[in-house]
């Protein structure tokens, strides 16, 4: 059988003077999500890769690391290490965790960049522009203007200041941009996000800076130097592009370029969606299929901020984790997740309600009803199928079937909440069937009626398996819940099993008339919505008189 086409998926590469929090850890969350749904779809591990990683080289790390009496590179090592473990932390299964500042990254940048001078796609110029000579900087010709052409530090008067820096053509690629753009509805996604950038191309696109002076100041000295001129280096944007491309610029990875989906959040939409695919086609690499730029989240209605207190960093997750299950934030973080466009908010009242109607009183309610009702009933022991009351609304085989093509055709246009809604929707409609059909009276009547038991079977068998397909398909977002249940009754997936013949109801991979359910523990403890907030300090109690 011929392997399906490689599925590569990145993630931006995170500044490491900040610390993991909700953004950085939603983005590579949605990115595992997509990675392991990819996988079983295919039923190939080998074809999807997952990267993300760190970007090391911004002038900022050698001033965090001078003021933590560090060195830039201890400070990133440092840095790199706490984004690896976050990750890791949340069950994120990333192929590969490339930092800018390792050799197989910046040996390989400035052979593109020679390439590009030596089809003048780069070229070296000078570039004029206001300085501010306390701060070392130079402002845009806006800022410039609304501070009065004076520092808005010292107050001194800004000058204009002229040097040598390298060019890249962006202004020659426009009409090509363009161009594909048009041809490619998905290239850009969601759709607000081509539209913002289309609006933007209306405008003649200039040619972009792309590397920096080296000077005494030590914060200069960092990065990858531009090829043959060692007074210049790469601009920590260019550099950082290339990660995408240089990971997998070996032969044994080649084949993976070009990429799925660059998913990112929208502040970096212009880099991702113009820049980095003009100096592609400069280079005559491919372009990747799909660039999806996520929205932000918001706490408790505000943008989040470390003064309002609102801030959701790593430990606030791990809080969570620790309160409703690692896999009922990943749940909350991948169905209510800014991935349309829209912002999302993390609302602790929103996150109780959406963990208690899914998981506690969805997927983990009806998986113990359904359990329980087959060890009453049955002994533990999965009953044979038959031919139960054909009820229209309650075909299982193609609910099943629906939810899954719903699911494949959802994941391509990277819809992750509409694909895992559609596993919520069958436990809906298991939950209307026990109403419907109600077993419980049903196994009053067996010894009075003997066919009824035939009937008892069937419908607990139906109830069972479907909840195994909607397990199935929750699987990629709750990776460790799913295997708990799966564990529980006996219906562990082989490794590489394809989803055609995992959501098969009755399919391939069903459940085994004769095969046994435990009991298990509840998979999800309802939540109190009055409980404390997870990671708060409790209010501390009135006085008593
Ligand atoms: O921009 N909501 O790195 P960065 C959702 N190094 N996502 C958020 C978020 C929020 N409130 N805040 C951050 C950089 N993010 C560059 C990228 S790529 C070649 C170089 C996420 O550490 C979102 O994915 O500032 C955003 O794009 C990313 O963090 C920015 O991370």
């Amino acid at each position: 059988m011929p392997s399906p086409a490689p599925y590569y998926i990145t993630t931006p590469i995170y500044y490491v003077n900040d610390r993991p929090h909700i953004g950085h850890c939603y983005t590579t969350t949605v990115a595992d999500a997509a990675a392991r749904a990819m996988r079983l779809i295919r039923g190939e591990s080998r074809s999807t890769f997952l990267l993300t990683g760190t970007d090391e080289h911004a002038d900022k790390v050698v001033t965090s690391a001078a003021a933590h009496n560090s060195t830039p590179q201890a400070w990133a090592d440092k840095h790199a290490d706490a984004f690896r473990a976050a990750f890791t932390s949340l069950n994120c299964g990333f192929d590969d965790f490339i930092r800018t500042t390792e050799p197989r990254h910046k040996d390989k940048v400035p052979g593109y960049i020679s390439a590009l001078l030596k089809t003048g796609d780069i070229y070296k110029g000078v570039y004029t522009g206001w300085y501010d000579a306390g701060q070392e900087e130079y402002l845009t010709e806006t800022a410039a203007r609304e501070a009065n052409f004076k520092s808005p530090i010292n107050g001194k008067p800004l000058v204009q200041r002229t040097e040598d820096c390298y060019f890249f053509k962006l202004g020659a690629y426009q009409e090509r941009l363009l161009a594909h753009i048009n041809a490619n509805p998905h290239f850009i996604q969601p759709d607000a996000r081509r539209q913002e950038v289309l609006g933007r191309l209306r405008q003649t696109l200039n040619d972009i800076p792309v590397s920096r002076p080296v000077t005494d100041d030590p914060a200069t000295q960092w990065g990858v130097r531009m090829p043959g001129d060692p007074a210049n280096r790469v601009y920590v944007w260019i550099d950082a592009l290339f990660n995408y491309y240089t990971t997998v610029d070996t032969p044994e990875r080649k084949h993976f370029w070009p990429a799925a989906v660059h998913l990112i959040g929208k502040d970096i939409l212009w880099f991702h969606a113009v820049i980095w695919p003009a100096l592609l086609m400069a280079l005559n690499f491919p372009l990747p299929k799909m660039i999806f730029g996520h929205g932000w989240w918001v706490s408790e209605g505000q943008k989040m901020s470390k003064s309002l207190g609102n801030f959701i960093d790593l430990e606030r997750m791990h809080a969570y984790a620790d309160a409703f299950s690692l896999d009922g934030l990943r749940w909350y973080l991948l169905t209510q997740g800014p991935l349309s466009g829209q912002d999302a908010d993390f609302s602790h009242a929103k996150f109780i309600e959406v963990y208690n109607a899914d998981l506690a009183n969805g997927i983990g309610n009806c998986a113990s009803r359904v359990s329980n009702m087959i060890v009453k009933y049955f002994d533990g022991v999965v009953p044979t199928p038959g031919n139960a009351a054909a009820l229209p609304d309650y075909d299982f085989k193609a609910i099943c079937a629906k939810a899954s093509v719903e699911y494949v055709a959802a994941l391509d246009r990277f819809d992750i909440a509409c694909a895992f809604n559609q596993a919520s929707e069958i436990i809906r409609k298991v939950d209307g069937y026990i109403n419907v059909t109600a077993p419980f009276k049903l196994a009053k009547t067996v010894e009075a009626n003997p066919t009824a038991k035939q009937e008892l079977a069937a419908i607990l068998y139906t109830c069972a398996e479907a909840v195994r397909v909607a397990s199935v398909l929750m699987a990629p977002a709750m990776p460790q819940k799913m295997a708990a249940l799966w564990s529980t009754w006996n219906c562990t997936p082989g490794a590489d099993t394809k989803l055609a013949d995992l959501a098969a109801f009755g399919g391939p991979c069903a459940l085994k008339p004769g095969s046994t359910v435990a009991k298990g523990d509840a998979l999800f403890m309802r939540a109190d919505p009055a409980a404390p907030i997870p990671g708060t300090i409790p209010a501390p109690s009135a006085p008593t008189v």
